[in-house]
């Protein structure tokens, strides 16, 4: 009888002690799990990727891209290179690509949700307002694939199944230039050092294209307070770089997409799925013609810390008549650019000033 008794108070202890809701009315919040495990040790490979959205007609210019990347940095890394396309890649592409390195190379297909029209979309407004866009001048105002690859871009590249085993991407295109040998792997150095969005080039955008982003942003914010509340505080937030008015107007900079070192956790967050898919519904992909730069670059200010943002002064990159160049001494045995052709400081087009600024 007494071991009876005993053995029933010990189940009764245990469960008392085992259990944390017994005598609290409330569930305490379990803690947020940490972006970069304890676990990972700073040698630790990095399950990273090229992304390449390329069309089978701009075979030589990315040619012409990998062949640099390979010389300037990963014949060291052997990192794997994704390639998209709206298209079947023909075989002429695929072999003469795979061919260009000792590393993995995969090609995939968009389907109609990642390269289509959504239901919603009035295609008879967006080809009118394409139409009155291309008489303001704006490059690409008429094109409807530009408008499908900024969409694709903004919200559906790190959705890509080819893209599942990924945790880091250096988004590449064709006809670009990469000037500087780099010695150390940078998607570690994104990792080790808590860094989410690399840029090289930050720029300024035709507002034409954009006349809508900000207050649909805007709209979100009011619409999504259990988003914004958990989001950097203003202060910690590389805000600044987006508005010059505290808030009131966008001031058109932006990070070029065309180079982009980064986390695909960010795009992969519910945060930026509910920013995405508010911003699509709202149709200013097609009605207007929104850039995955600007939409990166306002969202990556609102999701991340401004520590968590980096320059890749180190890598010296051209995409059209556009440079950078890094400047200091150390780097001329490095790179073959010419540091007096360097984009950062052009006072009309440039928004790095503006960058540096808002870092403080
Ligand atoms: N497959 C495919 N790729 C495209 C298409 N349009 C643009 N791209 C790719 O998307 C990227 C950006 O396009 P690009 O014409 O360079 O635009 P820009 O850099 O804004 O002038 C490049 O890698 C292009 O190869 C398209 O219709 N199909
Ligand atoms: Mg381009």
């Amino acid at each position: 009888m007494l071991n009876w008794l005993g053995f029933i108070l010990i189940l009764i202890s245990l469960y008392i002690f085992t259990s944390p809701n017994l005598f609290s009315e409330k569930r305490v919040r379990p803690k947020p799990t940490p972006s970069a495990p304890s676990s990972v040790s700073p040698d630790d490979p990095v399950r990273a990727c090229f992304v390449i959205l390329v069309r089978n007609n701009e075979l030589g210019g990315i040619v012409s891209t990998i062949s640099q990347i390979e010389s300037t940095f990963n014949n060291k890394f052997k990192y794997p290179y994704i390639f998209l396309n709206d298209e079947e890649f023909t075989p002429e592409f695929v072999d003469t690509t795979s061919a260009l390195t000792t590393s993995v190379t995969r090609y995939g297909k968009l389907d109609q949700q990642m390269w289509g029209y959504p239901s919603y979309i009035n295609q008879t407004r967006a080809a009118e307002n394409r139409h009155e866009l291309a008489k303001q001048g704006v490059p690409y105002a008429d094109s409807e694939s530009y408008r499908h690859m900024c969409r694709f871009q903004s919200g559906f590249f790190f959705r890509h199944p080819l893209l599942d085993e990924f945790d880091y991407y250096w988004r590449l295109e064709p006809d670009v230039d990469y000037y500087c040998q780099l010695d150390y792997d940078v998607f570690k150095y994104m990792r080790n050092n808590g860094k989410k969005y690399g840029f090289n080039i930050a720029f300024r955008e035709f507002m034409a294209t954009v006349p809508s982003l900000w207050g649909t942003i805007e709209a979100f914010k009011r619409d999504y307070p259990e988003v914004m509340e958990h989001l950097p505080v203003k202060e910690d937030s590389l805000w600044k770089f987006v508005t010059n008015d505290n808030g009131e107007t966008y001031n058109s900079c932006h990070f070029w997409t065309n180079f982009e070192i980064a986390s695909l956790a960010v795009w992969r967050s519910n945060d930026y799925l509910k920013l995405f898919s508010y911003l699509d519904r709202s149709g200013g992909f097609f009605y207007e013609r929104w850039g995955d730069a600007p939409v990166h670059s306002i969202a990556a200010t609102m999701l991340l810390r401004k520590d968590e943002f980096h320059f890749f002064n180190d890598v010296g990159y051209r995409h059209t008549a556009y440079q950078h160049c890094p400047v200091e001494e150390e780097f001329r045995s490095k790179c073959r650019c010419d540091p007096q052709n360097n984009f950062d400081y052009d006072p009309g087009l440039s928004c790095y000033s503006t960058f540096k600024a808002a870092l403080n």
